[in-house]
């Protein structure tokens, strides 16, 4: 199937820089192998807004983005659509527009993070954190009102290796009804049967599932070139073993996020190394898809 990428150059959703310079240097590298790769920028005057006591930091950039990155996927709907973040926040404009595409799709959260809170529950305003309950309709509706679709159904949302969540996030989540896969069932259970049993989950009914893989969810020994580092992370073995798992059926897949890579913060470009090696495997398989 024909691909295409889009790189969003942006970190308006986080108030630490560099996931803007992530985005570009990734989009080369996918533009190196010959890949169509549209760049979002941030809009020329944009002075980004750091001010903790803001909870709705950057919303009107952020909104004007996702809804760009919405309208670029829709025209291109008969092929297959790659977001290269940027911050997370940036998933919102290519989930929504996925699931538009194909109706009803069930999403893998592949995080550190959940990113469930809302306006209401935020502690830092930083909108990174809010896009997967903005997607599944959780909470008001301003991070999604260039969306014509429905919104994910929460029965076919999963997260896979969170261990930061905060309090009322989770009150969200036990709310809401999402499952949640943490680091430690993965050391329990195994890469394989979590990633097995998320993606039965997120199929269940559904017409594809979306991937949203988040490199922050990878141990900061193998992948420090992110903006919210958490230890006790995925091995680089298990990062490379999930990215491979999850389109094993690619068939299924409808489209696929990498985000949060931020070069400011790599060593000896660790994690671009890394995120390169995710990209090449997901690639691979993309070009085999139906
Ligand atoms: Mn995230």
């Amino acid at each position: 199937m024909k691909s295409f990428v889009i790189s969003a150059a942006t970190d308006a959703g986080v108030n630490i820089d560099g996931a803007k310079e992530g985005a570009l240097k990734l989009g080369k590298y996918l533009e190196n192998k010959n890949l169509e790769v549209i760049y979002i920028h941030e809009s020329k005057n944009f002075i980004k807004n750091k001010d903790p006591l803001n909870l709705r930091k950057n919303e009107n950039e952020i909104n004007k983005i996702n809804e760009n990155i919405y309208n670029e996927i829709i025209k291109k709907k008969n092929e297959f659509p790659l977001l290269i973040g940027g911050d997370h926040a940036t998933s919102i404009g290519s989930i929504l527009a996925s699931n538009t595409i194909h109706d009803n799709i069930g999403i893998i959260w592949f995080d550190a993070h959940p990113d469930y809170n809302t306006f209401e529950t935020t502690i830092t305003g930083n909108i990174h954190g809010l896009p997967l309950a903005t997607v599944t309709g959780f909470g008001n509706k301003d991070l999604a009102q260039f969306n014509q679709g429905k919104f994910v159904k929460k029965e076919n949302t999963v997260i896979i290796g969170a261990r930061s969540i905060d309090k009322k996030e989770l009150e969200n989540l036990k709310r809401a009804g999402i499952k949640i896969f943490t680091t430690e069932d993965i050391k329990k259970r195994g890469i394989k049967n979590i990633c097995e049993e998320a993606i039965k989950i997120a199929s269940c009914n559904t017409l594809g599932i979306h991937i949203s893989y988040d490199l922050d969810i990878i141990d900061p020994t193998f992948a420090p070139g992110v903006s919210v580092k958490e230890d006790n992370g995925i091995s680089y073995d298990e990062a490379i073993m999930g990215a491979t798992l999850l389109v094993s059926d690619i068939n299924k897949i409808t489209s696929i996020d990498l985000v949060e890579f931020n070069p400011l913060n790599d060593i000896s470009d660790k994690t671009y190394s890394l995120a390169t090696k995710i990209l090449d495997i997901m690639l691979e398989k993309i070009s085999s898809k139906n």
